[in-house]
């Protein structure tokens, strides 16, 4: 059994939607400490972050907006994310994507300290691999996954304390990429699953594929899970619709298949919009997910290698 550390992170700033805010709130009315709970889990909830003031910090890109506040979550995150993994699995209410800036940094911390590589999963309809300098919307919740993995043109941000190397970071789900993430990526060994992977392929082998490895180099493993990985007829209640996401049954297995691996140190829901919802809806599918993820099935597999 794990303990849980809930830690809510209403973070808006990386986008303009105003309603991200309200996520947290919404996944704590959604049910998400009592599913945990139902599934024999310890469940602690820290409440939610407060960022330091910010501090002016300012870029060349005229586009990005935000840029202190987001700057300020950034540290006060990773400063929860590194102590909170110590003492058992955080699971992150977001938020805008923007969060994981802060948390993988976090995470990467502590893995560090650890002596062991960190691997991401990243479910999203999205690669958010801009940097400050290549975002051409100024939106920085497209930006996480570049800092993670340590590219140039976060200069205003705290360096990141141990860059994810690409061949440690697998996406799913990925249908829209702007040109500059795309000629980055390219010069990356990261795992992009774009959908025709997941059409020809099926989800569970390359996502079997992927945590094979997390378990051959004794991986921790970070999954930050984009409400809109999924496709909007299931999950409305997101700023950025994109057609043709992952579909309810796909979105089960990948969390069940993440189950069996064991493999899970921690976790972000992000870009729920509670305000865009239908009757919670999102937010209850968001926390069926985590269930999922956490140990619900219908019955028992015949284990395989894990
Ligand atoms: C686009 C940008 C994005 C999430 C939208 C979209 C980024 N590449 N990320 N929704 N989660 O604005 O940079
Ligand atoms: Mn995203
Ligand atoms: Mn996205
Ligand atoms: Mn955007």
């Amino acid at each position: 059994m794990t303990h849980c550390i809930l830690i809510g992170a209403p973070v808006d700033e990386g986008q303009r939607r105003a309603g991200c805010l309200m996520g947290p709130a919404a996944f704590r009315v959604a049910g998400l400490a009592r599913t945990l709970d139902d599934l024999g889990h310890t469940v602690e909830d820290r409440g939610d972050v407060t960022p330091a003031p910010g501090r002016g910090q300012s870029c060349d890109n005229g586009v990005v907006h935000h840029l202190p506040e987001v700057i300020a979550w950034t540290e006060a995150l990773s400063a929860s994310a590194s102590a909170a993994m110590s003492d058992g699995m955080p699971i992150f209410m977001g938020g805008d994507h923007s969060l994981s800036l802060g948390t993988v940094a976090g995470v990467a911390a502590h893995a560090h300290a650890a002596g062991r590589p960190l691997f991401v999963i990243w479910l999203d309809a999205h690669s958010d691999f801009h940097t400050v300098r290549s975002t051409t919307s100024g939106n920085l919740h497209g930006t996480p996954m570049a800092y993670a993995a340590g590219r140039d043109g976060f200069e205003p941000f705290p360096p990141f304390p141990a860059p994810v190397p690409g061949e440690n970071i697998c996406m799913f789900g990925i249908r829209s990429v702007d040109p500059a993430e795309h000629a980055a990526l390219e010069e990356t060994e990261i795992t992009v699953n774009d959908m025709r992977v997941l059409d020809e392929q099926g989800i569970a082998a390359p996502l079997r594929a992927f945590l094979d490895r997390v378990r051959d180099q004794n991986g921790l493993l970070h999954v930050s899970l984009d409400v809109d990985f999924l496709d909007p007829s299931i999950a409305p209640a997101v700023g950025t619709t994109v057609p043709g996401g992952a579909t309810f049954r796909e979105a089960h297995l990948v969390c069940e298949l993440l189950h069996e691996s064991g493999l899970v140190s921690s976790l972000d829901l992000v870009e729920l919009n509670p305000f865009l919802d239908d009757r919670g809806r999102t937010a209850k599918l968001m926390v069926d997910l985590v269930g999922s993820l956490m140990g619900r099935k219908v019955f028992d597999r015949p284990t395989r290698s894990y």
